[in-house]
């Protein structure tokens, strides 16, 4: 998919493009400001061992009515979509010829706010799912493992950088956004996701790793790749 981005980075078991420029300087500043000043900013909470904790970041959901979403073990009702998400979205769509039904934002204040190693691989995602993650304002490093081989990779995602993540990428890699010491200004992140509607086992509070292990097993069996 995406004929006009960058190829795939030379890495086994999942489609990864970063697009540097996607946005031209002076457009990224302009959605930087937007997007700060517009998206419904809050700090959700993480559940960690039974816990709920403040994340360190400020987040926000808007998409589809009907896009519904659970991260970090929490549901969120989407928020709507705002002008400035509107054209990214519409962008993004002309570029890949794939269509988002909504979209996370995150803001990392500043090298304090971070991301700890995981994938984007909640249920409501579906197998194999298409992110697309656009980055605004500080440059920031997204470290990467895969799980099996434990490679590491770290790309540098720049202002108005476009970064696709298909085919295999969630389900064979994980990925987070490391603290920094330095002095760091803002970065807004914005993955946009295709949301399907729940299963009703899925509703019923099936928690997200259970169906994926679940799916996986599904999967490795129906191609005899694991013991
Ligand atoms: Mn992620």
């Amino acid at each position: 998919m995406a004929p006009s981005l960058p190829p795939p980075l030379p890495w086994p078991d999942g489609e990864f493009r970063l697009a540097a420029g996607f946005w031209s300087p002076a457009e990224a500043d302009a959605l930087f400001a937007q997007l700060s000043a517009q998206l419904a900013w809050s700090r959700h909470g993480v559940r960690l061992f039974g816990r709920e904790l403040p994340a360190p970041r400020l987040s926000a959901w808007h998409g589809d009515a009907a896009a519904s979403y659970r991260y970090s073990g929490i549901r969120h009702a989407p928020q709507p979509w705002t002008p400035a998400l509107r054209a990214v979205r519409e962008r993004l769509a002309a570029a890949l010829g794939f269509d988002f039904n909504g979209v996370l934002g995150n803001l990392y204040r500043d090298g304090a706010d971070a991301r700890g190693w995981h994938s984007d691989d909640e249920p409501e995602l579906g197998p194999d799912p298409v992110i697309a993650s656009a980055s605004f304002g500080a440059p920031r490093r997204f470290a990467l493992r895969h799980r099996a081989s434990g490679r590491r990779e770290v790309l540098e995602l720049g202002h108005g950088s476009l970064l696709l993540m298909a085919g295999a990428s969630q389900r064979c890699w994980q990925h987070g956004l490391p603290r920094t010491a330095r002095p760091c200004a803002p970065r807004i992140n914005l993955t946009f996701r295709q949301v399907r509607p729940l299963a009703a086992n899925e509703r019923a509070g099936v928690s997200g790793r259970a169906v994926r292990a679940m799916d996986m097993v599904g999967a490795d069996n129906a191609a005899g790749a694991r013991p």
